[in-house]
């Protein structure tokens, strides 16, 4: 099962020069790497990106290159497992933080990939996603799903920042990436889903047999409904770990397609040791400090770090003084689809 395969340095050099020349090349050097034993070996690095290191480099993005020269000015969470200027975060997972100085707006486009957005600063931000226009607070949720129109503007008056989240790791993969320009979008003029359609935990709106429900019926998940939430579950909800789903409110079921989204409460000193998971990770820290040990290397976060988590990663999560509030994008959607995400114990 486990014995030594040959390898190429064991073929003679004509041997090999003649596979080169006939375009093959022989799995068995290469056996264990593509199918390893056991579990995956990821490439992926866990990494925490601070935001205090970060927040001065992206400032200067704004004074160095206008939003006009750069479509979306992002400064991308790059693993280090990849080298420098990878622009993902694991496997699947790209995340940057974004900024958008008051007045500017980031056109219109649409792409395959999907995106959400994590309000990290300032005020006054918004995205228009298919005509809705979806304010941006602190810690908010938006989504832009696969095909979705959207452009970003700023009606405030500091910066704005937030981190994105996209599948473009694995569209870029499949060689399906790309985006279509277009105008900025008619904004309709009511609000957004959160605050008519779906403004409370089992209320949908009634609809007539056979009349379908939007595919991605609810875009913007509000934060303070999300803190509020997970301090009524901490309080009452007897629950091992306060962590609740984002979830399709018609549905149910994951948010995008490939990227699932958690909220994490951890109360003061509180650990916290999920099963060993396939799926990969990123962390944002909404609120509060803590520590986090992945595969025992500990990443000591504060207040909008942000950091990863790769496949079937060993997690030790400690609380701080004080509640911490994080949000996690996972993988996992994906994974189901595939019929191969899976748990371990610990
Ligand atoms: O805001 O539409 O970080 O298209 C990367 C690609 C953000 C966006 C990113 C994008 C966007």
């Amino acid at each position: 099962m486990s014995q030594t395969l040959g390898t190429l340095e064991e073929l003679p050099a004509e041997y090999r020069q003649a596979m080169t020349d006939a375009g093959v090349a022989p799995l068995w050097p290469m056996m264990r790497n593509v199918l390893p034993h056991g579990q995956p070996q990821p490439v992926s690095k866990a990494h925490l990106w601070a935001f205090d290191a970060i927040r001065p480099l992206l400032l200067e993005a704004g004074e160095l290159t206008p939003v006009e020269k750069a479509e979306r000015r992002v400064l991308v969470l790059s693993d280090p497992g990849r080298g420098n200027g990878a622009m993902q975060a694991t496997a699947s997972i790209y995340v940057g933080l974004q900024l958008l100085l008051p007045g500017e707006t980031a056109p219109a486009h649409r792409h395959t990939p999907s995106a959400a957005r994590v309000i990290v600063e300032g005020k006054g931000g918004y995205t228009v996603v298919g005509g809705e226009k979806l304010p941006m607070d602190d810690g908010d949720l938006v989504l832009t799903p696969t095909g979705e129109w959207h452009d970003h503007g700023h009606e405030g008056t500091e910066p704005v920042i937030w981190l994105d989240a996209l599948d473009l790791p694995l569209y870029y993969y499949l060689e399906g990436s790309y985006a279509i320009e277009g105008p900025l979008q008619a904004q309709r003029n009511r609000p957004d889903a959160s605050q008519v359609e779906y403004q409370a935990a089992g209320l949908t709106p009634t609809r007539r047999l056979g009349q379908p429900a939007p595919r991605f019926p609810l875009l913007r998940f509000p934060w303070s409904r999300t803190e509020k939430a997970l301090n009524d579950l901490a309080a009452f909800g007897g629950a091992e770990s306060v962590e609740m789903d984002y979830v399709n409110p018609e549905t149910g079921g994951d948010l995008l397609p490939t990227l699932g989204f958690t909220a994490l409460m951890l109360r003061p000193g509180e650990k916290l040791s999920p099963s060993l998971s396939s799926a990969s990770a990123v962390f944002h820290v909404v609120k509060g400090k803590g520590t986090t040990k992945v595969n025992g290397e500990a990443f000591s976060w504060g207040p909008k770090d942000t950091f990863s988590v790769p496949v079937f990663a060993e997690i030790d999560h400690t609380g701080g003084d004080e509640p911490a509030y994080l949000i996690q994008v996972h993988d996992r959607p994906l994974q189901k689809k595939l019929d191969y995400y899976e748990e371990r114990p610990r």
